[in-house]
């Protein structure tokens, strides 16, 4: 009798946990195709971003084109601030079409923020042309040697960039660590076990943003589509507990 107590106040309990996560989860997970005509679903665009038509991962519906042209950028984000659930892990993917027509060394920016701290500050990715290849590149700062207590701004390329074709990209950060992984194109990236480094450390996720800064006047551009984020819930692990204990319970 007590053990069937106890099992129903622990399934009231998962009941009431799962619940309670449900509500929190009010913007993630989220998953945007941006199918419907003209419209950005919910996320911010300002600049020069328009929807695509054309090139549309799926082959049907729209996709964004994040673009720039003679000095007007393009930012189109997604923020969680409002929410009741802070985020300190975080995993982005989303499906990207380079153009080798982009005659500008940058296009499209992808960064991860925490929005108290202003600027580029958690994973922060750029497409850029180093030495002459279209590259992912990890963008992030570093105490410069030559002049401590200064940060020294580093580049460093993780892949070439497949161009003309759709490629997936999964970004997966930890605040904790102020560290990310890549997959790019069916590839892991983890920077040998290591993760990459945020721009600057952060405490949350509160923002993700695609953005194009190329300052050029010949227009650039990178089509996204098919965007996901997802976060672990820590009361998923709870409820997994409680759930094996009262089945453990049962049994008995
Ligand atoms: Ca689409
Ligand atoms: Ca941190």
């Amino acid at each position: 009798m007590i053990i069937k107590l106890k099992t129903a106040v622990l399934v009231t309990l998962v009941f009431v946990l799962s619940q309670s996560s449900y509500v929190l989860a009010t913007i993630i997970p989220s998953f945007n195709n941006f199918n419907t005509a003209g419209s950005y679903e919910d996320w911010t665009k300002t600049g020069v971003a328009t929807k695509e038509t054309t090139i549309v991962h799926g082959g049907t519906g729209e996709a964004v084109n994040v673009r720039a042209k003679g000095g007007y950028p393009s930012y189109v984000y997604k923020d969680f601030a409002s929410d009741p659930g802070s985020y300190t892990q975080m995993q982005l993917s989303f499906w990207m079409y380079e153009y080798s027509a982009n005659a500008n060394d940058q296009s499209l920016n992808i960064a991860l923020q925490d929005t108290t701290t202003v600027g580029y500050v958690g994973p922060n990715l750029r497409i850029k042309v180093k030495n002459g290849v279209r590259s992912l590149v990890h963008y992030y700062n570093i105490d410069n040697p030559a002049n401590p207590g200064t940060a020294l701004l580093v580049e460093d390329v993780i892949a070439s960039i497949v161009m003309d074709q759709w490629s997936q990209l999964t970004i997966s950060a930890s605040t904790i660590s102020d560290t990310f992984t890549v997959q790019y194109n069916g590839v892991m990236y983890n920077n040998n076990g290591n993760g990459y480094s945020f721009y600057q450390p952060i405490n949350e996720i509160s923002r993700v943003q695609f953005s194009n800064t190329n300052g050029s006047a010949v227009v650039s551009r990178t089509t996204i589509d098919d965007v996901s984020i997802i976060v672990p819930e820590p009361c998923t692990i709870a409820i997994l507990a409680l759930g094996a204990l009262a089945f453990r319970k049962k049994k008995a």
